[in-house]
Formats: C-alpha cells, sequence, structure tokens
C-alpha cells in the first residue's frame, strides 16, 4: 500500500483510480440513483474527460459501471463535459452536455440512453444530429457551457440555461426554449447577469418550497415557491447560490435581496467544493446536491497517489423558513445506515482555555452531532470590547467569546489538528455575530499543501443553541452549521493523525466564556464502493 493509502475515504463516492471532477446528469431510474461524473480514465490529473458512471440503491453504497460517454465524435472529441439529465413526464430521459469540439469550440450535445427498460443504463446513445447548440454572437466560442436540467414552460415548451460570461466580467445565465430537445431558440434576455463575477460554470435553477420541507420536480412554479439560482464562478471556483422569485410567464427571475445575488452573496458551501449539481429524487421526493471536493496538494502528489478528488456526501437542500435567508442543506438520512457504536457526552464543561479529549477510540470515520451552550451572562463581557471585522481567524487566536468547538483528525500531541469552532464577534453597529470556521492551518506537516482558513458568519436565532454536525472520513471533513445554514468542506493531509492515531477533542478557547457541550459520536461503518459485478449475473 502507498503512503497514501489512509487518505482513500471509506464512505464518500471516488473513483477507483485517476482523476474525477464535477458531478453530472445525476438522476433515479427504476430503482437505482445514477451518478455521471468528469472523468479521466488514463491519468490522476485533468484531461481526456469522459463520463464515468456508477449506480447506488441508497446514494451511499456504490457500483462503478463502464464509462457511459467517451470523446469520440468531431463535436465532443477534446472532451465529454458537463451536463444534466431531464426526466420527462413520459418516463424518457434526455441528456445534455457540452462538447468540447475538435477546434476547441463549446457546443450542447444530446444524449439518450439506448434502453429505457435496462436499470443500468448503460448504453447512451449521442443524437445524430449533434451539436444541439453552438456558441451565439457575442459570446466566446470557448466560455459557453454546462446546460442545466430543463424545466416546463407554458404550452409544451421546455426551458434550459447555459452559463457563460458577457464583455470581460460579466457572468450571465442564458435562457433557451425548447419542445423537443434537438432544436433550441434562444430568448431575447438571459435569466441573470451579475456584474464583476466573470464566466459561470454550472449553472443551476431549481425551485424550492418556502413552506415545506418536500422537495420540488424542477418544473413545478406557483405560490409557496421560491427558485434558486447558483453559479460556479471560474474566477474563484466558488459556487455562490441566491433565492429569488421565478415569473413562469416572462422566465425571469429576481433575486430576493440584490446585495446578496449571485457570486456577491451566500455560497453554498465555504471550504473546498465546486461545480455543485442538484436532482429531484422522484423516489423519495427530496431535492439532493452533489458537490465535488477538489485537492490541495500537488499535481505530483495526485499522480503518485493515482487519483484525485472526491464527491461530497449527497445533501438534502430545503428552505429555511426560520431565516428565510438561505437554504438548509443536510446529509442524505441513508448515511445514518453506516452509523456503528454510538458514545454520547453530556453536558461537558468548558471552561475558558480547556481541552478534553474525546475517548472514542479510531476517530477516522464519524457521524458527529454537537451542541454547545454558552453562559448567557457572559455575553455581557463583550460590552467592553472593541468590534472586530466579521473574518475568521486561526483557531489558537483567542478572543473573549472563542473559538470553541472540535478538533478532528488530531494526533495526541495536537502536532496536526483541523478545529472546527464558532466565533462570537462584536462587529461595528455593536451586535454580537457568529462565525463558523474550519482552521486548516496546522491539518498537515506536509509542506506542499494549501492548509486555507474558511469561515463564515452563520445566523443563530434567538434561543437557539449552537449546533455543529461533523462528518469525518480520513481525509475529508464536512461540517454543517445550524442544522445546514452554512457548510464547510474541507480536505485535508495529516501525517501524524492518521488511523489509529487520529483523535477527537473538544476545546474551548475563549478567555470569557463558559461553555458546555452535548455530543454524540457515531463511530461510521465503511460503504461498499466496488464494481458491479457483472459476472455473477
Ligand atoms: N468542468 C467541466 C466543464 C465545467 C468545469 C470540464 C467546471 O464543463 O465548466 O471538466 O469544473
Amino acid at each position: 500500500k502507498s503512503e497514501f493509502a489512509w487518505q482513500r475515504t471509506a464512505y464518500h463516492f471516488q473513483p477507483e483510480k485517476n482523476w474525477m471532477n464535477d458531478p453530472d446528469g445525476p438522476l433515479f431510474h427504476m430503482g437505482w440513483y445514477h451518478l455521471f461524473y468528469q472523468y479521466n480514465p488514463d491519468s490522476a490529473v485533468w484531461g481526456n474527460i469522459t463520463w464515468g458512471h456508477t449506480i447506488s440503491r441508497d446514494l451511499i453504497h456504490w457500483l462503478y459501471l463502464p464509462l457511459a460517454m467517451v470523446p469520440d465524435h468531431w463535436y465532443d472529441i477534446n472532451g465529454v463535459w458537463t451536463g444534466s439529465a431531464t426526466t420527462l413526464p413520459n418516463g424518457t430521459i434526455v441528456m445534455l452536455y457540452t462538447g468540447d469540439t475538435n477546434d476547441a469550440v463549446q457546443v450542447q450535445n444530446l444524449a439518450y440512453p439506448a434502453n429505457l427498460s435496462d436499470p443500468l443504463l448503460l448504453d447512451w446513445v449521442k443524437y445524430s444530429d449533434n451539436p444541439v447548440i453552438t456558441p451565439p454572437t457575442g459570446i466566446e466560442t470557448d466560455e459557453f457551457r454546462d446546460p442545466t436540467t430543463a424545466w416546463a414552460g407554458p404550452n409544451g415548451t421546455w426551458h434550459i440555461l447555459i452559463g457563460s460570461r458577457l464583455n470581460t466580467t460579466i457572468g450571465i445565465a442564458l435562457v433557451y426554449e425548447t419542445t423537443d430537445f434537438k432544436t433550441y431558440n434562444l430568448l431575447d434576455h438571459p435569466l441573470h447577469t451579475v456584474n464583476g463575477t466573470g464566466m459561470w460554470e454550472c449553472v443551476d435553477f431549481y425551485p424550492i418550497s418556502t413552506n415545506s420541507t418536500n422537495g420540488l420536480d424542477t418544473s413545478v412554479t406557483g405560490p409557496g415557491i421560491k427558485h434558486v439560482l447558483k453559479a460556479s464562478l471560474d474566477n474563484l471556483k466558488l459556487d455562490y447560490y441566491a433565492i429569488g422569485t421565478y415569473n413562469a410567464e416572462n422566465v425571469t427571475w429576481t433575486p430576493d435581496d440584490q446585495e446578496m445575488d449571485v457570486g456577491i452573496g451566500l455560497q453554498v458551501d465555504y471550504g473546498r467544493y465546486y461545480a455543485s449539481k442538484t436532482f429531484y429524487d422522484q423516489n423519495k421526493g427530496r431535492r439532493i446536491l452533489w458537490g465535488w471536493i477538489n485537492e490541495t496538494d500537488t499535481e505530483y502528489d495526485d499522480l503518485a497517489k493515482g487519483w484525485a478528488s472526491v464527491q461530497t456526501i449527497p445533501r438534502v437542500v430545503t428552505y429555511d423558513n426560520k431565516t428565510r435567508t438561505n437554504i438548509l442543506q443536510w446529509p442524505v438520512e441513508e448515511i445514518e445506515s453506516l452509523r456503528l457504536n454510538c458514545t454520547e457526552f453530556e453536558d461537558v464543561a468548558l471552561e475558558p482555555g480547556s481541552l478534553v479529549p474525546l475517548d472514542i477510540g479510531m476517530a477516522t470515520q464519524l457521524d458527529i452531532s454537537a451542541e454547545f451552550e454558552i453562559q448567557s451572562d457572559s455575553l455581557e463581557a463583550m460590552l467592553g470590547e472593541t468590534p472586530t471585522e466579521l473574518e475568521c481567524s486561526v483557531a489558537n487566536n483567542r478572543t473573549s467569546l472563542g473559538p470553541f468547538g472540535l478538533a478532528v483528525l488530531a494526533d495526541e500531541s495536537l502536532s496536526e489538528l483541523t478545529p472546527i469552532y464558532f466565533r462570537i464577534v462584536k462587529t461595528a453597529n455593536g451586535s454580537l455575530m457568529t462565525l463558523f470556521c474550519t482552521d486548516e492551518s496546522r491539518s498537515s506537516k506536509a509542506t506542499e499543501v494549501f492548509r486555507r482558513l474558511y469561515g463564515t458568519v452563520v445566523p443563530v436565532l434567538h434561543g437557539e443553541k449552537f449546533t455543529m454536525r461533523i462528518l469525518v472520513d480520513h481525509s475529508i471533513v464536512e461540517s454543517f452549521a445550524q442544522g445546514g445554514r452554512r457548510v464547510i468542506t474541507s480536505r485535508v493531509y495529516p501525517t501524524e493523525a492518521i488511523y489509529g492515531n487520529a483523535k477527537l477533542f473538544l476545546f474551548n478557547n475563549a478567555t470569557d466564556l463558559n461553555v458546555t457541550a452535548t455530543l454524540k459520536i457515531w463511530e461510521m461503518n465503511s460503504a461498499f464502493i466496488h464494481p458491479f459485478p457483472f459476472n455473477e449475473m
């Protein structure tokens, strides 16, 4: 086994070897969840992009299938790039994807399953008249990609979005209309543009119910429904979204808050995360979000370990009807089937400056649910404080009300650790706000890896405790604050805090705050993720 073997995840989806990036065309068909993904079958770095294909009964255990699509026509010979599936009311599946042509022009292509009655959807047929859409005037031919799932408009029409860039800096979502998925009209107005956000990749657009937690099919509109628009910002390599109102008649979308528009407001995930995509799961009536966790080590290391990238645990997306300003993301309930023994800690007292090891055995595969309560009179300590910037600082920067939280993937001597924490700060107008952060600065002794400090303000409403859920899987840490209002995903590379040396600690680095913590910690089983056993059929 290579020195990198411990980095392989145990319950996140990743290919057996080589490079993976964006999730593509997720769908549910005849009892199986299908995930396609950008995949280089030849190497652990990006290139020669095909569609990898995997299926699952439960979104947790996966079976690898043969490649679904490879570059084999002039219109996709430089790569079968990202795309989305649409399931039509009659059950037909339509796949639209970007092809990079022999001239490096980005065009949109149509593909469909050769045999819809095959639950595995093994064979994909590319439409004989591809490409179905070429770059319109005014759009760079190499900045026109990633068609969305289609949604139904009036009179049998369907709409899709394609991301691009206008002039030098305007991010744009172009709308195309079609009735047969073979011929398309570009609408005279885009769905949305935002100045200064640059090229929009992997646009996603979907309805969300404001009065229930049920997911909605992509075509649903009407009262009690808002629409989420998401773009992956090529310049920043970050996914941003905004909640707004869709007018189906005029095909327009207006963000609820202009100041929090796509690309300048909320991120889907504040960590290492990109090119996300949702789909409507008609099996369980929920909207599920996939996202790509890229590496932060060198290509040299990726080649040495023979693989690169992981997908997040699929997350259910709902509307936060308490804040009414953000979505909630939560790992699909099926992940709980991997929970093994549970250790509970109740009302652990964390005085200022305390560090408490949690004796749970090996801490490399965990599902942690933690609640922190603070003594409210300690908030008075803030009255004399000088206002601070609303920015995360490292975990060992002690201020009066924080940080407090958990250190995961830590070795006994704390020579390596990844702290995930809350910090309460006083803002310029005197109010208190909470930051949610992940500090990778001491996560690894390896010299050639990026170690970032991730963080965001998280709404903590009156009467709420400070809560976090953390999924730890060897080298991946997905952290959800306040029921999924904010999420931070980390890819870390410990060298000491691995296997049996990985431990878990509670800490309170505040100087003036008493905190009590209550936790449930499950050891997580490994999921089976292996090739489909064709020969046993
Ligand atoms: N990845 C694909 C593109 C997309 C980008 C190519 C986002 O279609 O824009 O692998 O990561």
